[in-house]
């Protein structure tokens, strides 16, 4: 059977094989009983369908020492009708189901608002609060950041950072991630300064919330299309696109659109995930299992400048890390964290990523994340980063390289009753905001620290505060109403 044919077979029931190191040697008495079955239906032995089906070629073998030569046959046809079933059907399948193109609205969910129907201005971001302060007045905002819509927008505003919503989750079985946009401008942790560094990025830098981007919740694929012009449209004018999903579908139109800006393999990813996400050979091109593979696949990003972090539980099984391995991709699993601790590893991937030029794109699903910090996300698996440990390492990879981009993907709101996940979602963009600002202030030094926040250098400062006169008097009538 050939490579593809097993490939096929085991993807199309959702199995991942691999190919064991040493072959389980045909045992003699199952050569006997097979010496009159047809060449043909014996190629479903070199299939992955006998160790899915008991796991091991051995425990194979053992099942079939008590049938007789018959049996075992009719075994083997059990198997080929399973991999045949499994197969595409020119005759019940279609290879590509139509679209009603006679539809008069078919574009509609894209089609833009003719200018001549908007008020005139200057272009430039746009305030939609009436109040001076506060993160939840007016209308809400990623970051209670100003609003810009169109790329002319962004050039006036010299904007540095522009957020924008891909409410789209048709790549995923457990939906909802289009409500990750909403839910992350409905609540704080995005704006204000960093105590670790006293850096606040809505000071340093210009960002905008670029709104949503439209989708065609029924097509993955139109709305990928879309998401990658829309993309490609931010980054033209030199403002770093920040990308709200979503599923993690996004992260293939996001990389290609910033391919198409600075070049194919042109920057690094960081890809913060407790699944390795480059699935391949499923019957739909893109889900939330695949973008890896594809912008892999497509060359918009060199295998070698690709970093894994936070892989954990089931998937990918060793066939997978054997891909990276021969791929030249590097890898950080909560395996090699148990094993090294923490802070060794977050240097590591620290050093990798500024190794082949600094420009770099992270891609931060927020599974990556312990679901004790992040429950409302559709694929948790426990024992992952906690936000102490993701703060420091997405500030610090935000600080050190050029970024071209950042999404934060997979948070599903609905999943989650309490405000947590979408909280703690808002911190960890916080935490690339802050480093891109710091970046910006001329530190690039992953490992910097506030000296203000980190050391309360008393006595002295106090004694000092004394003899300048900047300690406050004791006024016994403080809260007193005046006379
Ligand atoms: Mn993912």
């Amino acid at each position: 059977m050939s490579a593809l044919m097993s490939g096929l077979l085991a993807c199309s029931l959702g199995f991942s094989a691999f190919a064991e190191e040493a072959e389980t040697p045909m045992p003699d008495s199952f050569k006997a009983k097979i010496k009159n079955i047809p060449e043909e239906k014996l190629e479903i032995l070199e299939s992955p369908m006998p160790e899915m089906l008991l796991g091991t070629m051995e425990r194979f073998y053992k099942a079939m020492e008590k049938k007789t030569p018959e049996q075992v046959e009719a075994y083997l046809d059990g198997m080929i009708e399973v991999a045949e079933a499994s197969k595409f059907n020119p005759e019940t399948d279609m290879a590509s189901i139509p679209l009603n193109t006679e539809s008069k609205g078919f574009n509609s969910w894209k089609t833009e608002r003719p200018q001549v129907l908007n008020p005139k201005r200057e272009p430039g971001p746009i305030h939609l609060s009436r109040y001076m302060g506060g993160w939840n007045t007016g209308i809400k905002t990623f970051a209670n950041a100003p609003l810009a819509i169109y790329p002319d927008d962004l050039i006036a505003g010299d904007v540095d950072v522009a957020i924008v919503g891909a409410p789209l989750d048709m790549g995923s079985y457990y939906r909802g991630q289009k409500f990750g946009p909403q839910a992350m401008r409905n609540e704080y942790g995005a704006g204000g300064v960093d105590m670790n560094t006293m850096v606040d990025p809505s000071r340093v830098l210009s960002i905008v919330d670029y709104g949503d981007i439209a989708i065609d919740n029924m097509s993955t694929e139109l709305s990928v299309q879309h998401v990658r012009e829309r993309v490609r449209e931010i980054a033209e004018t030199g403002t770093i696109p920040f990308i709200v999903g979503g599923d993690h579908s996004l992260e293939y139109p996001d990389v290609a659109a910033l391919a198409d800006v600075h070049g194919k393999g042109s920057f690094g990813v960081v890809h913060f995930d407790s699944h390795y996400d480059a699935g391949k050979g499923r019957p739909h091109w893109l889900t939330h299992g695949q973008p890896v593979y594809r912008a892999v696949k497509e060359g918009h990003v060199n295998p070698e400048n690709y970093i894994q972090i936070g892989l954990r539980g089931p998937w990918p099984g060793p066939e997978g890390f054997e891909w990276m391995r021969n791929n030249g991709m590097r890898y950080h699993t909560m395996a090699e964290v148990e094993k090294k601790g923490w802070k060794e590893v977050m240097e590591a991937a620290l050093a990798e990523a500024r190794e082949g030029g600094k420009k770099l794109y992270i891609s931060f699903d927020v599974d990556v994340i312990d679901p004790a910090f992040v429950p409302g996300t559709g694929t948790p698996v426990p024992g992952g980063l906690t936000m102490r440990e993701a703060i420091p390492i997405v500030r610090g990879l935000c600080a050190q390289n050029d970024m071209v981009g950042f999404e934060i993907v997979e948070l599903d709101p609905l999943l989650d009753p309490t405000y947590r996940s979408a909280l703690n979602s808002n911190f960890v963009m916080h935490a690339c905001l802050t480093g891109i600002a710091m970046r910006k202030e001329g530190i690039a030094d992953p490992h910097y620290f506030s000296e203000l926040t980190t050391e309360h250098m008393q006595p002295e400062a106090g004694i000092k505060g004394r003899e300048e006169g900047l300690r406050e008097e004791v006024d016994v009538n403080y809260a007193k109403p005046q006379q």
